[in-house]
């Protein structure tokens, strides 16, 4: 048994030499693993096995609990601090503050590279650090991207292999040359000779952790927590904040959007991508079940979105990663059974409650909590108790192939070509349910000024109202306001090519409280709609702030709304949106100069419609 392991483990050795001619991957590993000084060097090759043995490493120090009522599936706890990104510590290192830019945390980067050098230092004794080379995209696709991620956490290994197209296929397919985004991460808890681990290492004090992009080098450096987009550096390191200066330079666009195909009864599919905020939708639009005669939606991705323009002129999206960290609660049969069905096995809870007979538990799961739950904590809950069972960030982690409504498309090198962009947010008044953009430029203007309550997703106050252009706040990588120009820039690259623009809202309340709009697959009857614009099928009426629909061609058969529910929702109030127009100047004004003159006159012109005297941005100041 040992002699055929180690047999095993050489074999292994030999293929990864064989595999990888990488001079400028193995020269790099050289050097951090001197840095980092590991017990061992474990390259990952993607393989069952590799993934088995993590999972058994997992287990054996505590960090998983096995989970009987889900076969292959696992429960993890994290310490308390470690539970969200977090956007405090999050640095942008680009050459000036002004690259930057006034939404971003800026680092200088020569003074961060040497405190990031200093902690990396070491920081990995007596653990085994992991060579993560994973491609960011179908691995055929031209649109794909490399990325390896040192890491001494096994969680992230393994959550990596889930998350993209991870291990000896990625290096094969980087071969000998292809560039890749140096990605180092370490928990920051090195183990002294001797010294027990404990199940979630990290580093407890929040100052202490650092998530810094390079976007010149480029490259991401990660320390001091374990937990999601803070770790698991392919996604939002990666495919958002690093991608969205390659793509700014390179004229195609790294997104926080979902990608779903939308096959109406006549037959013909139609790709939307959609940008919402953390935690407000986006898997749960991707995988709606329809309820609509005849209508089927089916995912191509929950998060981020890769578009380019292709030959055709037309503007084309992959998804980037291979799997789903998706919010836990709220989750349901009801809310979303192609979550509920993708989660029956192999699959990684972070932060449920669990209960003793193997299962997990959330709020919003739609059953009643089991007897003897041990909340995420790890503390025994009973139904009454002052906190909540779940983490309201507890996520699962799960290959994309396992929901039963995958696009046939999504392992498509060349992606599925975008109709039509949503744009939405958490908004209890003022943002109607839908509204379409007159012009790809209105379009940017509106993606420009969404705003969200915040969530869970990340680790400030939840609730609070706040600009979230684009649902990218947390995730450029650069100036928000050039990355507002490279928006209009693509905007005439597709000239008439481009997708329509709609803005959307599921959270309006109602004064008395309670959402006014049903949601989750009632949202389909707001994407019919979408449909039979883009087909030209239906008229609109005009608004301020572009085109509503005709109250009678949104389909509400079946539908129990209060009375003037849908009034309300389908309708723009005057002064509401003349608040809302002082509030999205002092917005853009933060852009200063680099605020592309364009939205600006939007603004304008969305000020004289509404009647607003003292116009334009100055109307903040
Ligand atoms: P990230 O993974 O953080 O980027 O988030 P996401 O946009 O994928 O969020 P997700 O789909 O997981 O949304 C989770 C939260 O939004 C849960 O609290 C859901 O209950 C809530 N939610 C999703 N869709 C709807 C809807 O149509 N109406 C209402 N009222 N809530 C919704
Ligand atoms: C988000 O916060 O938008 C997420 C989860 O998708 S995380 O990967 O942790 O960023
Ligand atoms: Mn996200």
């Amino acid at each position: 048994m040992e002699h055929s392991q180690a047999r095993r483990r050489a074999m292994m050795r030999r293929m990864i030499n064989e595999m990888s001619h990488h001079a400028a991957l193995h020269e790099w590993v050289t050097a951090m693993v001197a840095l980092c000084q590991p017990k061992q060097v474990q390259w990952c090759d993607g393989s069952e096995q590799e993934a088995a043995a993590l999972r058994a490493l997992l287990v054996a120090q505590g960090t998983f609990e096995p989970l009987a009522a889900r076969p292959g599936s696992y429960a993890c706890r994290t310490h308390p601090s470690d539970t969200a990104r977090l956007e405090d510590r999050t640095f942008i290192c680009s050459r000036t503050r002004e690259e930057a830019g006034p939404t971003n945390t800026w680092a200088e980067p020569a003074a961060t590279k040497a405190t990031l050098l200093a902690l990396f230092k070491g920081a990995m004794r007596g653990r085994t650090l992991y060579v993560v080379p994973y491609c960011m995209g179908p691995l055929r696709s031209q649109h794909a991207r490399f990325g390896v991620e040192l890491t001494d956490s096994p969680y992230v290994a393994l959550s990596m292999r889930i998350m993209t197209r991870m291990g000896a296929q990625a290096l094969a397919a980087m071969g000998a040359s292809q560039p890749f985004v140096p990605g180092m991460h370490s928990v920051g808890a090195p183990l002294a000779e001797g010294q027990a681990d404990v199940p979630w290492p990290c580093v407890t004090d929040p100052a202490g952790k650092w998530i810094a992009h390079f976007p010149d080098d480029p490259g991401i450096w990660s320390f001091g927590s374990g937990y999601g987009g803070n770790a698991l550096l392919g996604k939002k390191c990666f495919a958002l904040r690093i991608a969205s200066v390659l793509a700014r330079d390179q004229d195609w666009m790294a997104e926080h959007m979902l990608i779903l195909g939308l096959t109406p009864p006549s037959g013909q599919t139609r790709y939307i991508a959609a940008a919402f905020p953390s935690s407000c939708g986006k898997t749960n639009l991707a995988m709606l079940r329809s309820q609509l005669r005849g209508w089927s939606v089916r995912m191509v991705g929950d998060d981020i979105s890769w578009m380019r323009i292709a030959d055709d002129g037309r503007l084309y999206a992959i998804n980037p990663e291979a799997g789903l960290f998706g919010v836990a609660p709220g989750t349901s049969a009801t809310s979303n059974p192609n979550a509920m069905a993708t989660i029956e096995r192999d699959t990684i809870f972070t932060n449920c409650a669990t209960s003793a007979d193997g299962e997990v538990w959330w709020e919003g799961m739609g059953v009643p909590p089991p007897a003897r739950l041990r909340d995420w904590r790890g503390e025994p809950w009973s139904p009454g108790a002052k906190t909540p069972a779940a983490h309201p960030n507890a996520r699962f982690t799960v290959d994309a192939k396992r929901c039963p409504a995958l696009d046939p498309a999504f392992d498509d090198p060349r992606g599925v070509p975008i109709d039509a962009i949503l744009f939405g947010g958490r908004r209890p008044t003022t943002v109607p349910l839908v509204v379409q953009a007159r012009s790809w430029q209105q379009g940017v203007f509106l993606g420009s000024t969404i705003g969200s309550q915040t969530t869970a997703a990340s680790s400030q106050a939840v609730g609070v109202m706040r600009r979230d252009p684009f649902a990218m706040l947390p995730f450029c990588g650069y100036h928000m306001g050039d990355y507002f120009a490279h928006w209009l820039r693509m905007g005439e690259l597709l000239g008439a090519k481009a997708p329509k623009i709609f803005l959307v809202n599921w959270f309006r309340t109602a004064p008395e409280g309670g959402f006014l709009w049903p949601g989750y697959g009632d949202n389909l009857r707001v994407l019919e709609w979408v449909i039979n614009r883009l087909e030209g099928r239906i008229p609109a009426v005009e608004s301020a702030i572009g085109w509503l629909p005709h109250p009678e061609d949104l389909d509400t058969a079946g539908l129990t709304l209060a009375s003037g529910a849908l009034t309300r929702l389908l309708s723009i109030d005057a002064e509401d949106w003349r608040t809302e127009c002082g509030d999205i100047a002092k917005h853009l004004a933060r852009f200063g100069t680099r605020l592309p003159a364009a939205l600006g006159e939007e603004l304008t012109a969305l000020q004289g419609r509404l009647g607003v005297t003292g116009q334009g941005l100055k109307a903040s100041t």
